[in-house]
């Protein structure tokens, strides 16, 4: 199979995390986006939508949007599963990665920082306070949400490996490439550092990546 990914880019680790997990041989193919090689008409083809990542499996059938992605992937290659077997967990996971994936990763995605900056004018210094709002925002309700179900262990369920996990560290690594204060997200960050240590994320982190400019 090949994975259109961009290194820098959240949801494009997100799959780089998940195929790397289950041990699924691909191709990864760079999509430049500040390049905007994400508009072009043979990527277009791909994900009319003009957004990474876009995987094509090896019996052609393209598939784009991250989350639905991995639930797919997980269906497909039901291998090392990022999905749980029971109902309410499988809820919980879906909760977490729709926290991160609905609503902390779009708000702080390339084209809105682009479009704050050009067509409102936000100085650096303002559109960084945007990037830091919606990560505390995020990040404050996000932790409240473990602790308060308590499913979490070395993991966000407990100690097993989801894409809750494969959700979160993607969303870390940027919020530390913007320099935000994690200190206040003890819960996340100590999942985080165990995320780190695993093989399926050493692997796949940005600055392994061939496509890093
Ligand atoms: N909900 C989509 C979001 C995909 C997305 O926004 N990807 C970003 C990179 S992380 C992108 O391609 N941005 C290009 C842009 O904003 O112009 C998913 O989860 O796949």
């Amino acid at each position: 199979m090949k994975l259109y990914s961009f290194f820098r880019s959240s949801t494009s680790f997100r799959l780089r995390i998940a195929l790397a997990w289950k041990g699924l041989a691909h191709e990864t193919v760079g999509v430049s986006l500040p390049g905007m090689a994400h508009k072009d008409p043979a990527f277009l083809a791909l994900n009319p939508q003009g957004l990474v990542p876009a995987l094509v499996d090896d019996d052609g059938t393209v598939v784009t949007q991250s989350l639905a992605m991995i639930e797919w992937l997980d269906e497909k290659y039901p291998q090392n599963p990022l999905m749980p077997a029971g109902v309410d967990e499988r809820w919980y996971v879906r909760a977490v990665s729709q926290i991160i994936g609905c609503e902390i990763h779009p708000v702080n995605n390339v084209r809105v920082l682009k479009y704050i900056k050009s067509a409102l004018n936000a100085t650096p210094e303002q559109s960084q306070e945007w990037y830091e709002h919606w990560i505390r925002e995020g990040l404050t309700g996000l932790e409240s949400f473990l602790v308060t179900q308590k499913r979490h262990g070395k993991f966000c369920l407990g100690d097993q490996f989801t894409m809750a996990d494969v959700s979160l560290v993607p969303q870390v690594y940027n919020a530390m490439r913007f320099n935000c204060d994690l200190k206040p997200y003890p819960t996340l960050m100590a999942i985080f550092a165990n995320c780190e240590a695993l093989d399926c994320v050493r692997t796949t982190e940005p600055n392994t990546q061939a496509d890093k400019t």
